[in-house]
């Protein structure tokens, strides 16, 4: 949309005083106040901060949608924590659990052929009898044998398990990681930044504070992050605020984070034990009022195996630019917590057809967003 669209948008529609003068500093490019942000998730319909979010997307990307090539290792799902939103992690001596070898999780790169994948993004539990030597180990050995592949690995709290493991500083240990191969890291385990919901969902998980510090210490290793957001569950508007609000900060502090992606709670199999997943009208409505008041990140992601296809497509006109990959069927994590699609794969062909299909340019993009191709 462009300014004059947007302007002809709101004066068809019957919006408060106050939502058009949010609607003019969007529209001026000037940022938005907590307050206001609180505002569009209390009053904000969803045409109407569609069109905003539409307008701050294309002023940032222009009609370019990013996509990458990727596959998914989870090396494990034996996990140290307790997270009663999480479907996926077992205790040691489950019969559901899984622990991968360093061979294994080659023997999954090894099979794809070269040119069908740039990058392999690598998450797991948080295993308490591994740590910073054997991940080092995997990432050394994912090299020797694809060297031109990229390595997004290991979310902050892995990361701060593997610091607390060895006795190495945080930035010590991402400096070892980033020697063995490490390029870019994912935004999860962030959840929801309030200490206090925290204390329910993720009660032994790594702090908001030190989930944070970890991702300072990534930016200034020369090592670009992302920043993830869990909603959709016992969190009130306030508490989406107060999470955009700290990765806003952050990023106006280090610039190292490159895409935001909000991660909508899936509720079967876990204890959280909330009845109804949020309507797909709150999942747009949150990603667009995350695009309109994050105006210092580049890219908002939809991750579409978590959405589905066909939300994720209309995610496009609510201020998303960016779609994480080409994914095989290892990505476990939603599968076990109800997503509809337990098999979650989309070829390139098809990636393209469905960016195409709102009328915008695809464009393969590699692990720091040069691009590859486009189409
Ligand atoms: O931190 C766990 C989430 C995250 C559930 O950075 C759940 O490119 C919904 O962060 N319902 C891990 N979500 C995945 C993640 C991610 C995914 C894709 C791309 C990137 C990236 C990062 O998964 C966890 C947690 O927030 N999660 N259980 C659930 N029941
Ligand atoms: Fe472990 Fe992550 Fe699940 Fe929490 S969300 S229990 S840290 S695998």
């Amino acid at each position: 949309m462009t300014h004059d669209d947007v302007l002809l948008a709101l004066n068809e529609t019957a919006v408060s005083q106050e939502l058009q003068t949010i609607a003019h500093k969007v529209l001026q490019n000037q940022r938005i106040t907590t307050q206001d942000c609180l505002l569009l998730y209390e009053q904000g319909e969803l045409a109407f901060v569609g069109a905003l979010a539409d307008f701050v997307r294309f002023q940032k990307n222009e009609n370019i949608v990013f996509f990458n090539k990727n596959i998914h290792i989870e090396p494990t799902n034996i996990c140290i924590h307790n997270c009663t939103f999480c479907s996926y992690s077992k205790k040691k001596g489950d019969p559901l659990c899984w622990e991968m070898s360093i061979d294994e999780m080659l023997a999954i790169i090894t099979k794809i052929p070269e040119h069908a994948i740039t990058e392999v993004h690598i998450v797991g539990g948080v295993h308490p009898d591994r740590g910073i030597d054997f991940y080092c180990d995997l990432l050394t050995a994912i090299k020797n044998i694809r060297p031109s592949i990229q390595i997004k690995a290991f979310t902050a709290v892995e990361i701060d398990f593997m610091a607390k493991k060895s006795g190495f500083f945080v930035s010590e240990i991402l400096q070892k990681l980033k020697d063995a191969g490490l390029q870019t890291m994912p935004g999860g385990g962030a959840e929801i930044f309030d200490e206090s919901l925290r204390k329910i969902i993720c009660p032994t998980k790594t702090s908001s504070e030190r989930w944070l510090k970890i991702h300072e210490t990534a930016h200034k290793t020369g090592i670009p992050t992302n920043a993830t957001m869990l909603y959709g569950h016992i969190e009130k508007f306030e508490h989406r605020v107060d999470h955009l609000n700290r990765l806003r900060n952050l990023q106006d502090k280090t610039n190292g984070f490159q895409a935001f992606i909000p991660l909508k709670y899936k509720k079967e199999n876990n204890y959280l034990g909330i009845e109804h997943e949020v309507p797909w009208s709150e999942d747009l409505r949150n990603f667009a009022i995350s695009r309109i008041f994050l105006d210092n990140f580049k890219n908002i992601k939809a991750y579409w195996p978590m959405l589905g296809k066909e939300l994720s497509q209309m995610t496009l006109e609510f201020g998303v630019n960016d779609f994480d990959g080409t994914i095989n069927d290892s990505t476990k994590i939603y599968s076990m917590a109800g997503a509809e699609d337990t098999h979650p794969t989309l070829t390139e062909e098809q990636m393209v057809a469905l960016i195409h299909a709102v009328g915008r340019k695809a464009i393969e993009r590699d692990s720091v967003y040069n691009i590859i191709q486009t189409h």
